[in-house]
């Protein structure tokens, strides 16, 4: 059996980084996966890219990570990118769109947020054909196969449901959670590359970490939308839903 563990939109919050990979460290896991969202909104990306960098075996892109890397010139990005710089930008840039294996006799397919894009958002209440949707491929998947196993990240909001035979789940976010005031990650166990039906066991982890230290380094860093940020690191609650 192997053990991967899957972690998402990290956003800067290298505290709550450094807690989930020292809980991933005391568990026999054989590689470790990343869905994207490595940066912005908290104040720490370059040393949440060097650390994504070193510990995971496979990364790909999120809307965040094309957003700081790209040419919008918005304030926020050129705050962002400042702490970046080019050689970090450049790996943004380089991320591909989706992992993409067998395991237990399941195809899996990983991505930020859908199979077509970053930038579409599917929450587990949207309806069902849009949550369905999620298997098929696109071209910019790599193989031309509907995923019995999809995986995501994006929403910051963790869940897994079966629909139609097949298995869909959010790992939620490390570093910018919306659902509970903890950092969030998946195990997944099985038999990495294996075309026949075995044990596949998906796990979620909910890892407590500093939030008053992470909210300490994003004051310091004088980061842009940092009341936003800290309100969401302590309440768990969307900057876009009115108290
Ligand atoms: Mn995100």
């Amino acid at each position: 059996m192997d053990t991967i563990a899957i972690i998402s939109d990290i956003h800067g919050n290298v505290t709550a980084l450094q807690a989930v990979l020292a809980d991933i460290q005391e568990r026999k896991v054989s590689r470790i996966l990343c869905l994207g969202d490595i940066v912005g909104k908290g104040p720490n990306s370059d040393l949440a890219v060097d650390l994504i960098r070193e510990h995971c075996e496979e990364v790909v892109t999120g809307n965040w990570d094309e957003f700081v890397a790209g040419t919008s010139g918005l304030e926020v990005v050129k705050w962002h990118s400042a702490v970046l710089g080019q050689n970090r930008l450049d790996y943004l840039k380089s991320l591909p769109f989706s992992i993409e294996f067998w395991m237990s006799g399941k195809f899996v397919r990983l991505f930020h947020a859908s199979p077509r894009s970053v930038n579409e958002r599917v929450q587990p209440w949207d309806a069902y054909e849009q949550r369905l949707s999620l298997f098929q491929s696109s071209e910019l998947c790599q193989a031309d196969l509907p995923a019995d196993v999809a995986g995501y990240g994006d929403i910051h909001n963790a869940y897994l449901q079966h629909l139609e035979g097949r298995t869909l789940f959010n790992v939620g976010s490390v570093g910018n959670p919306l659902d509970l005031t903890q950092a969030s990650y998946v195990l997944l166990e099985g038999n990495y590359g294996n075309r026949s039906l075995g044990r596949l066991n998906i796990q979620f982890v909910r890892v407590p970490y500093n939030i008053e230290l992470a909210v300490q380094q994003a004051v310091e860093s004088e980061m842009p939308d940092l009341e936003l940020y800290i309100r969401e690191l302590r309440t768990a609650k969307y900057r876009g839903i009115k108290d």
